[in-house]
């Protein structure tokens, strides 16, 4: 029966051609499902309402194909994205399957290690934007180390950058408008990943030769695997324009990389980012793509896998739909007015907010009491509550 949550392409989802196309292989176990091709991942996306499908170079062509047969796959993938009425925003490079990058692409210590990489990474490129994609992610999971006998991590990530800027040059150079977005990861393959999270891609974005077309990809699993709050590292990305892309999924704090159903963890951590995401208290919403990177249960068949996409989608709906009557909730409102102290008459906020020191000397000056100021509570509890009650359907 379709409701007010079937997902629809207006709602740009986006799936990995590596997500639905999971077959459920573990370090313990074989696949369980039969391969889908690529050209059945996309009409199954495109029936089920998604907006468009991302991919790694090798999710479409099979490593070491010759020229022509990757000219032939391309282009067949390309019409059947166009007949499902979809379209390709986001490609990336495996840069982490092939055993020559069993110690790093960008930051192992062998230079043609390095230069094959970049070279990868290259033809990743030009394949995304023969598919029209304008986001390149990176995620460098083999990027890292089990012993830190093995290099330098100084020399890692010097060379982490050099080939991001050859990459970017390069991009430039072909006259290619795209953006990259890097997306961190604590660990997992590899014991300890270098830039583990998005905090850490962020200063490091800033020391590239053209950090304008870098942004970060964060990853809901990956923050929580570290035990952070993954609402405060898209915040952050938001907050200076860096929000490139985002991987929603699920995950539970101390485990392996999960990639679980969006929402099927941490409900109310799901809601306060679907929240952030849409806009819904009034600042700016995020622009790009709603992408899932997870993958159905190994118990699922192939049916399971589009109840799995299904439930990503639906589930993300449902949430904009509570934060949007949270938000318009009256009680909810006055609780986050009362604290902000909007009409409080000694105007701190002003003369927080001058530039130039103008409000300082007049801070320095300020007869402030901290005592009758801290006797105040937060009311937090209720709002929380609040959450908690429009979040079990009680509410709004
Ligand atoms: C993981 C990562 C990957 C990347 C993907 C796109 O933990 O395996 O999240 O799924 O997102 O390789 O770059
Ligand atoms: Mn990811
Ligand atoms: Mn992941």
């Amino acid at each position: 029966m379709p409701d007010a949550f079937d997902p629809s392409p207006s709602d740009r989802f986006t799936f990995g051609l590596w997500t639905v196309g999971n077959r459920g292989a573990d370090p313990f176990g074989l696949p369980v499902r039969p391969a889908m091709t690529p050209l059945q991942l996309v009409q199954g996306l495109g029936r089920i309402g998604a907006w468009g499908v991302n991919l790694h170079d090798n999710d479409l062509v099979p490593f070491g194909a010759t020229a022509p047969e990757r000219d032939r796959i391309v282009t067949e993938f390309a019409r059947a994205v166009a007949d499902a009425g979809m379209c390709v925003p986001m490609a990336t490079t495996n840069l982490f399957s092939h055993p020559v990058f069993r110690d790093g692409a960008f930051t192992s210590s062998d230079p043609r290690v390095r230069a094959f990489a970049v070279q990868k990474a290259m033809q990743g490129i030009e394949l995304g934007v023969e598919l029209g994609a304008r986001t390149i992610v990176f995620w460098g999971g083999r990027e890292g180390a089990e012993t830190d006998a093995c290099r330098d991590p100084r020399d890692a990530i010097a060379w982490y950058r050099e080939c991001l800027n050859v990459l970017c040059h390069w991009t430039r150079s072909q006259g290619w408008d795209l953006r990259f977005a890097l997306e961190a990861k604590p660990n997992e393959p590899r014991g300890d990943i270098y830039l583990p999270t998005t905090g850490h891609m962020l200063h490091f974005i800033q020391t590239l030769d053209h950090p304008q077309m870098c942004g970060v990809n964060p990853e809901v699993a990956h923050e929580t695997m570290a035990g952070l709050n993954f609402l405060h590292a898209v915040a952050q990305a938001m907050e200076c324009g860096k929000l490139f892309h985002v991987d929603l999924n699920a995950q539970r704090i101390g485990k392996f990389d999960q990639d679980l159903r969006f929402g099927s963890e941490d409900l109310k951590g799901a809601f306060f980012l679907v929240r952030m995401l849409e806009g819904c208290s009034g600042r700016p919403a995020y622009e790009g793509p709603r992408h899932f990177d997870a993958h159905a249960y190994r118990t699922e068949d192939p049916d399971g896998v589009w109840d799995f996409a299904r439930g990503c989608m639906r589930t993300y709906k449902v949430l904009a739909a509570k934060a949007r009557a949270f938000d318009a909730d009256p009680e909810v409102r006055a609780i986050i007015a009362g604290n902000a102290f909007a009409d409080e008459p000694l105007g701190c906020a002003a003369m927080l907010s001058a530039t130039q020191g103008a409000g300082a000397s007049r801070i320095r000056a300020l007869a402030l009491d901290p005592d009758s100021i801290a006797a105040r509570g937060h009311r937090y509890e209720r709002l929380d509550q609040l959450a908690m009650e429009h979040l079990m359907g009680v509410r709004g």
